[in-house]
């Protein structure tokens, strides 16, 4: 059997499943993932190496209606991952019609790409009652052309070796692009800001997770064989400094022990995690802090 290989951009409106569902596919959490919309905020690659294909897919921020600069920066992201790859794999909430923003991304994908294969995937299929979803999947089916369809549920892992088989069928014959042993492009220090801040979007309420940053400011390896992690977590207001560090300190302790139970599991090892929480006025408007957060355009 020849070899196939492709790159693979999952996009969709934010909170569909797209990072549940690049983890769930890898059998492995290399994603953050949190009930609340906008919880990626750069593209990675999660590449799955098989006997006789690799898949490397393109996770990417939710495409939303901007209100910031940060969210120009994450609708920015998630088109640019429409070019130069061999699938687009749209992936939508099959639980709700289809909304305006999964119109926009319709007008988008055939703007942008217009050639490129794609394939239209319904997740969260548990959540719908079987005799509804032929007609949600004709809702969705009308905002794009020429795709084939799949129903999977990424948070039960439903579907997915189907899924992962089409995928497989629909990339060109190729070589391997990246070595069997690499799962995906950020570093170990990237994923673990982003996993403090998913257990900050978790445990944090109404408006404050998205006023959020994470800085990691020191990531050393101990000889114990622990690592060390500092971390500063950037909030646009002192009222919001409050509610992070919590009464006597207990809402930061309880983030802090969420996110270092996570790292710990993806690192395999012991992690000493010191978190502080600093004010930068409306950082999500303000260019210079964007960049300085690595949301800034690269190119
Ligand atoms: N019931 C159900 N929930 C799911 C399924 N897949 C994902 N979820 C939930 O949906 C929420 C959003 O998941 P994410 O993977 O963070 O969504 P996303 O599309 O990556 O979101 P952004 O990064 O914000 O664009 C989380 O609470 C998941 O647990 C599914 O198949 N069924
Ligand atoms: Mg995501």
């Amino acid at each position: 059997m020849k070899h196939r290989s492709g790159f693979i951009a999952i996009i969709g409106r934010p909170n569909v499943g797209k990072s549940t569902l690049l983890n769930a596919l890898l059998g492995q959490k290399v994603a953050a993932v949190s009930p609340r919309p906008q919880t990626t905020r750069k593209k990675q690659l999660g590449i799955l190496t098989l006997k006789d294909a690799q898949l490397i897919f393109v996770d990417t921020p939710g495409i939303h209606f901007a209100k910031h600069k940060l969210g120009e920066f994450l609708n920015y992201e998630a088109e640019d991952s429409l070019t130069g790859v061999d699938l687009i794999l749209w992936l939508v909430d099959a639980a709700t019609p289809p909304t305006e923003e999964d119109k926009n991304i319709s007008t988008l994908l055939h703007g942008i790409a217009p050639r490129t294969r794609r394939m239209l995937v319904l997740n969260k299929t548990d959540l719908v009652q079987p005799d509804d979803l032929s007609a949600r999947e004709s809702e969705y089916l009308a905002l794009i052309h020429n795709a084939s369809v799949m129903h999977v549920s990424a948070a039960r892992r439903l579907g997915l070796g189907e899924l992962t088989e089409a995928l497989i069928q629909a990339v060109p014959e190729r070589e391997a692009e990246y070595p069997e042993d690499q799962i995906t492009d950020l570093y170990e220090k990237e994923i673990a800001g982003d996993l403090i801040r998913e257990a900050c979007l978790i445990k944090l309420r109404d408006e404050v997770p998205h006023s959020l940053a994470v800085r990691i400011d020191e990531f050393k390896e101990r000889e114990n064989g622990m690592a060390y992690i500092a971390a500063t977590l950037l909030v646009e207001r002192d009222s919001q400094k409050g509610i992070v560090i919590g009464e006597g300190g207990k809402m930061l302790k309880a983030i802090g022990s969420a996110a270092r139970k996570e790292i710990e599991e993806m690192g395999g090892r012991k992690v000493f995690l010191e978190l502080r929480v600093k004010v930068s006025k409306d950082w999500r408007d303000d260019p210079y802090m964007l960049k300085q957060l690595g949301y800034g355009k690269r190119k």
